[in-house]
């Protein structure tokens, strides 16, 4: 199936096309578009839903934009989140013996102003980059730091100089929560990460921490998101949001402007789980949705750590999801990895080191549907520090598949998911089959079918489709041309069943729209 043919279906989501009409019909009216529409954050649900993204995480503006046209919006991706745009920390020099990247990935987490000259580029960039993409038809995400700015250097990539809690033009000390002031600790650090007036008011890894219930701070912080709402922007990822209280980020989020879609923008949030209720994820749900962190950990336990109980293995994702403890699907930003949990030094995620299993489990959360799913793609490291490929300047350089990218949303069996996910939409997971190892499989409703299998062996199954008798061209292996099938065709019975040998480590995926 050709998934050009899955675009313009993806408007199974009613609620947001009217939010869409609704705003239409006010701008029309002149009516005046409240942009504080009360203190409480809200939810993507009520406001935008991201659909099925991309992490393109430190790729350039310029491939970013490239990547859009041709070919996020062609595969069906519905938006792209892109690493920290504002100026941050530019090192120049190496620290003590063991630091040996003068520029590693994590200089963008360090805030120094909101002007958009960044390692991924110039403000100039950034904004045809937002525009490139919109025409694309994919919506831009933007990972805010927001919480803090720099723990260390005197130098930046917009060329602004800095030096501790002073900012010119933005900040000064009174911006930042006082090292024991309103931080309880003894050395301005987080030292209990339990307490919750050490994880919202102290240095985060020695990172300054901006005092967020300042109206000031809020200022700034609203001025810097609405500038990037402004040039197109659709929602954020709020790093660090587990160390700023909920009331903080609904009082910047109220401050919010509405996107170029008529809508408040998608406010995910990055709260870690653990410790006490009012610092895990679900005391944020309130104030926008969240990282589906735990869930990934539940992914790697399913695909790697096959175990002879089974209780880690595929088949143990029957149960997933808010089921299996995890946030609400329609609250969640699911995803198999991150930058951060990429480089886990206990091994407890996924990433792009497990090749083919690595891929499946990204098929798997589309097939699943659980959250909104994000698939991770960035460039691959040695140690946990590595840059992206730069020049030695610390601009990072354009994204070649191959050559230090991973690209692995350009994989045929991933964009093949893509696509199905989009068809199935929000169908109901349905006559789940497993073999109580690593092969399972389910329909969504009627709209799709699909099996998958994270053995090292080729397995036939013969199981309930749920669809109406006939001949089925996977969209996994093969493509629909002028009536035939370049890959596996799936003959289902009349009473719905098939025969289907799955391949190792593979998918195999039918829709309605693939009846040949
Ligand atoms: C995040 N979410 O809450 C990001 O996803 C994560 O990647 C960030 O940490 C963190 N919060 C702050 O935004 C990364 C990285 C840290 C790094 C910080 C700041 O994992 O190791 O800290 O970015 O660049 C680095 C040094 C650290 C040093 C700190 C301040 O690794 O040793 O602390 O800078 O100078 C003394
Ligand atoms: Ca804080």
């Amino acid at each position: 199936m050709d998934p050009s043919r899955t675009r313009g279906r993806r408007a199974p989501f009613l609620r947001r096309t009217t939010v869409l009409a609704v705003a239409a019909l006010a701008a029309s009216l002149a009516l005046a578009v409240p942009t504080a529409d009360g203190a409480v954050g809200r939810g993507s649900r009520s406001t935008q839903e991201p659909g099925v993204t991309v992490s393109l995480w430190e790729w350039n503006w310029r491939s970013v934009a490239r990547e859009c046209t041709d070919v996020l919006g062609p595969a069906g991706y519905d938006g792209v989140q892109v690493a920290p745009p504002q100026n941050s920390l530019k090192r120049t020099a190496l620290g003590n013996g063991s630091d040996t990247v003068l520029h590693p990935w994590w200089e963008v987490y360090q805030a120094v102003s909101y002007d958009l000259t960044s390692r991924m580029g110039t403000e100039a960039q950034f904004k045809k980059m937002v525009k490139t993409c919109r025409r694309a038809g994919v919506k831009v995400y933007v990972d805010a730091v927001i919480n803090h700015t720099t723990g260390q250097g005197s130098t930046s990539y917009g060329g602004v100089d800095y030096t501790p809690y002073r900012y010119d033009g933005l900040y000064g000390p009174e911006d930042f929560h006082a090292p024991s002031g309103e931080c309880p600790s003894s050395d301005g650090g987080i030292q209990d990460f339990n307490a919750k007036a050490q994880v919202w008011n102290c240095n985060l890894v020695g990172l300054e921490d901006l005092r967020t219930g300042s109206d000031d701070v809020q200022a700034e912080i609203a001025g810097y998101l609405n500038k990037l709402i402004r040039y197109g922007v659709s929602g954020f990822r709020v790093d660090a949001a587990k160390h700023m209280p909920p009331r903080d980020l609904d009082a910047i989020y109220s401050r919010l402007n509405r996107t170029k879609d008529g809508v408040k923008p998608y406010w995910s949030l990055e709260v870690l789980p653990g410790g006490p209720g009012v610092l895990r994820p679900e005391a944020y749900l309130r104030s926008g949705d969240v990282l589906g962190v735990d869930g990934a950990r539940q992914m790697q336990q399913a695909f790697k750590s096959y175990t002879a109980d089974h209780t880690g293995s595929l088949s143990s994702l029957e149960v997933f999801g808010a089921a299996a403890g995890l946030t609400p699907s329609g609250k969640t930003v699911s995803f198999v990895t991150n930058h951060d949990s990429e480089r886990n030094d206990a091994g407890d995620y996924l990433n792009y080191k497990d090749g083919a299993t690595y891929v499946l489990a990204h098929q798997w959360l589309l097939a699943d549907g659980y959250g909104s799913p994000q698939v991770y793609s960035s460039f691959a490291w040695v140690t946990k520090d590595d840059s992206p490929p730069a020049r030695a300047d610390g601009r990072i350089t354009d994204a070649v598949c191959g050559q230090g990218w991973t690209c692995v949303h350009r994989d045929r069996g991933i964009v093949a998911m893509v696509g199905w996910h989009d068809y199935v939409g929000a169908a109901k997971r349905v006559n789940f089959w497993t073999d109580d190892a690593n092969v399972v499989a389910f329909s969504k409703g009627n709209r799709g079918w699909v099996a998958l299998n994270n053995g090292t062996a080729p397995k036939e199954v013969r199981v309930q489709t749920g669809l109406p008798g006939g001949r089925y061209c996977d969209v996994v292996s093969g493509a629909e041309q002028a009536g035939g099938c370049t890959g596996t065709v799936v003959t289902v019975g009349s009473t719905g069943f098939a025969t289907v040998t799955v391949p190792a480590k593979g998918v195999v995926a039918v829709t309605r729209a693939s009846r040949l």
